[in-house]
């Protein structure tokens, strides 16, 4: 039997010769599961959302909160921690009061008074994780954790991520997902269609939580699988898994509503730990770089990186601020702010210049709606994905997920929501993908025609055709 360093050798002869003498990635077609998707669909529907209607004065597109425009750091972080004390101490005058009115409230695990802490090893986690399969049903259903049992949960796996550096080393065959964002029901889907965890292994890039209305029950059954299978689940940290954003965007509130006071305030306190400890970048096989948001112009080397010591608590620039917020502009070359108040947007030269710099041949990242839920850049060296079809109910937009093999071809499955005309759009998108450009002005129009938008502040490649570079 071969050794296990044998195998390595054997691996990495085949990494240099299907992949480093040739092109490294290659990029097959989209393969949809639609038809999987509506079979599915009988038994899970997608989710339905019933909550919130988004203001027309709140794009999609969300703003650091007003502190990070601050210069000073000191200033930033005690404006932070009061916006915090003020949120809890708005949910205490709320609860004594009596606003019982409030949604969800009917939600509220009252077991307040036998709320004493448990071991993780006490929960029979496989046990656990099959109990989110075991009825699934349409719209928004609770999962009914007892407040005990997500402490030792996020606890166990703010350890597990507490372990593992700021840049991971991943290695292929390994799925790749985008943001996921509280849609629980699309998350099994996900899981069901493509396979869980430890028989498929996935890198999950950021986003968990808020937007959707079910980010608990989708942070906390990924968790778990980080308990059970740490290399077989891999969670990076999205501008969501930031206590800033997370307070005003709907995972705070989702937490109120389903815990009484105060355990509600200990665990939001408790994901923001687990949070910090989270790492912010992976490589795939030393040739697929993979973030939430994307480059930063610090970015030197992947040492930078590496270098970033966790807990990072707050992050608001840098590298890793940066990471987790930027976005890619096909109307730049190099380098602006971003719109979205934190971060940079960063154009085809930068992530030319990028990977030939660190090597690497390929740069996923999520963060930006796309109709189709990907999104190509920079003649296929930047790929955006992301994996919350029918995003918040308020676009038919498909999700996808990028499959690595273990000879780093690549190939998209798209989830396809139901509706008029969908899959032939993505049928006809699909041809544009299938046959690839040589000259890079088509390049450009094939990229391009993959993500136009529709009309949100998020949705990527909106814009029109780039000037060559
Ligand atoms: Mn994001």
């Amino acid at each position: 039997m071969a050794s296990a360093s044998s195998r390595q050798v054997k691996r990495n002869q085949i990494f240099t010769k299907d992949v480093r003498k040739q092109r490294a990635i290659s990029l097959k077609d989209v393969s949809m599961r639609s038809e999987q998707m509506t079979s599915m669909s009988k038994s899970i529907a997608p989710t339905q959302y019933s909550g919130r209607k988004m203001e027309p004065s709140a794009p999609l597109m969300e703003k650091t909160c007003p502190e990070s425009s601050s210069p000073d750091r000191k200033q930033r972080h005690s404006s932070l921690k009061d916006t915090i004390k003020n949120f809890i101490s708005r949910r205490a005058q709320e609860r004594t009061s009596g606003a019982e009115g409030r949604g969800g409230i009917s939600n509220v695990n009252l077991d307040s008074e036998a709320d004493v802490d448990i071991n993780i090893d006490s929960i029979d986690l496989p046990k656990f994780i099959d109990k989110h399969f075991a009825k699934p049903q349409p719209g928004v259903h609770r999962m009914n954790y007892k407040a005990a049992e997500v402490r030792a949960i996020v606890n166990a796996a703010m350890k597990v991520f507490a372990s593992e550096g700021t840049l991971l080393e991943v290695r292929a065959p390994v799925i790749i997902c985008g943001d996921v964002h509280g849609q629980f029901n699309d998350l099994l889907n996900m899981l069901l269609l493509l396979g869980t965890p430890p028989s498929t292994r996935y890198l999950f890039l950021g986003d968990y939580v808020d937007r959707g209305q079910m980010s608990l029950e989708c942070i906390i059954m990924l968790m778990c699988y980080k308990i059970l299978y740490p290399n077989c689940v891999y969670l990076l940290r999205g501008n969501h898994e930031c206590a800033r954003v997370n307070t005003k965007y709907g995972f705070a509130e989702e937490i109120d509503n389903l815990f009484p006071m105060p355990a509600s305030n200990n665990i939001w306190c408790l994901f923001q730990r687990a949070f910090n400890q989270m790492p912010v970048a992976a490589v795939v096989d030393e040739k697929i770089l993979c973030m939430h948001g994307g480059l930063s112009p610090v970015l030197d080397s992947l040492d930078d990186i590496r270098c970033e010591k966790k807990p990072l608590r707050n992050p608001f620039k840098g590298v890793i601020n940066d990471m987790l917020w930027a976005d890619p502009d096909c109307n730049i070359c190099f380098w602006r702010a971003s719109a979205r108040g934190s971060g940079f947007v960063f154009g085809e030269q930068v992530v030319k210049d990028v990977c030939q710099r660190l090597g690497i041949e390929l740069i996923t990242r999520a963060h930006q709606l796309c109709v189709d839920g990907f999104w190509v850049f920079a003649q296929r060296r930047l790929m955006t994905i992301f994996s919350a079809p029918a995003y918040c109910n308020l676009f038919r937009n498909a999700g996808a997920a990028l499959k690595v093999d273990a000879n780093l071809h690549c190939q998209l499955v798209a989830f396809v929501p139901g509706g008029p005309n969908v899959q032939q759009m993505i049928v006809d998108r699909n041809q544009l993908w299938e046959s690839p450009p040589t000259d890079p002005n088509v390049a450009n129009a094939a990229g391009n025609s993959f993500g136009k938008g529709s009309g949100s502040g998020e949705v990527a490649g909106e814009k029109p055709l780039p000037q060559p570079c």
